[in-house]
């Protein structure tokens, strides 16, 4: 079981506060009700030192998460100075970012209005998420019998710790089943998400993923892999994917900031494919993580450096 690295400090509202300092009281009413909004980032060790990928883009999502749960959180700049800084200060290259903001100690009951808001920004390193084989040779999901909720319930484009109550029974089902990844259904019964991840599938050369919604989140991670079929010329369509799609599929993969892009072998124990890994998948997880390590050109201007660049005289 992986456990956390951890490092020395963590960013709480414009303080830096040791690791071990960074804790809240039982009594927080994010405790009791699951209200955080949070982010994940990944930074990548490039050649031209540490960089974040699609660092405004996730920052853009925490503030709207924010404004969605009506809590009031530091300004979109100082939360990029902040994630920047906390990789600096750790004296880390690839880790992982890890914006959040709480409803901390204030009042009991339901209401969340009189607890106060608490941004933090801490990171660790973090691997392959579904492990280096998976991402290497592919892993095996299952439809989950959990489903995504229904729109206009808990808004599904804002990232809440809430929400991941549904993750998570997502996941226990999936791995006490054997399974590396669910793959949920939405209310309709039409394919939604994985438990922290979204999912493509590849049929016939055509790049298919499920469309908008409100019962996913707007994976960050999605929109680059369709930017990046786009450069590399491969048809990607934004459809209702019914499930059975999923086990006729040519191909199929996860993508998400933590899983990154994640191979799916199989669905359900049916072999998608030839039951190794697509090579339309391929070509995709090969593109973003070039451009994510730094080793192919950032066209689309994805990558933050976390320190202004070297001079050529390495100061
Ligand atoms: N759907 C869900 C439910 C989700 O949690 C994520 C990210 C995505 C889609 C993909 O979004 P994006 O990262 O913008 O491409 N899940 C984050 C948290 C995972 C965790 O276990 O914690 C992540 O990938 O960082």
């Amino acid at each position: 079981m992986a456990a956390f690295t951890p490092t020395e400090w963590i960013w709480r509202d414009g303080e830096w506060i040791p690791w071990e300092q960074a804790t809240i009281h039982v009594l927080s009413h994010v405790v009791h009700y699951g209200s955080a909004i949070f982010e994940g980032i990944r930074c990548y060790a490039t050649p031209d030192g540490p960089a974040m990928f699609r660092l405004p883009e996730h920052i853009r999502r925490f503030t709207d998460s924010a404004k969605i749960y009506r809590m009031e959180v530091p300004d979109a700049a100082t939360l990029i100075e902040a994630c920047k800084e906390v990789v600096v200060r750790n004296e880390l290259d690839a880790c992982y970012i890890r914006p959040i903001a709480i409803r901390g100690y204030g009042s009991p009951g339901v209401n969340p209005l009189n607890s106060p808001v608490q941004t933090f920004v801490m990171c660790w390193p973090w691997g392959a998420y579904l492990g280096e084989d998976g991402l290497n040779r592919g892993v095996d999901a299952c439809v989950a019998s959990w489903q995504r909720p229904y729109p206009n319930t808990y808004p599904a484009v804002a990232k809440a710790g809430g929400n991941y109550l549904n993750g998570q029974l997502l996941k226990m089902e999936a791995q006490l089943n054997g399974y590396a990844e669910a793959i949920a259904l939405g209310p309709g019964g039409l394919v939604s998400e994985g438990s922290g991840q979204n999912i493509f599938l590849v049929r016939d050369g055509v790049l298919i993923t499920p469309a908008v919604d409100g019962t996913f989140l707007h994976g960050i991670t999605r929109d680059a892999v369709i930017t990046l079929a786009g450069d590399l010329g491969i048809p990607v369509r934004e459809a209702a994917v019914p499930r059975e799609m999923l086990y006729v599929a040519d191909e199929a993969f996860f993508a998400g900031t933590a899983v990154e892009i994640t191979p799916i072998r199989s669905i359900d124990r049916i072999p998608l494919g030839n039951g190794g890994v697509g090579p339309i998948t391929r070509r995709l997880q090969e593109r973003f993580l070039g451009v994510a390590r730094g080793e192919i050109p950032d066209r689309h201007g994805w990558l933050t450096p976390v320190r202004e660049a070297r001079t050529a005289a390495g100061v």
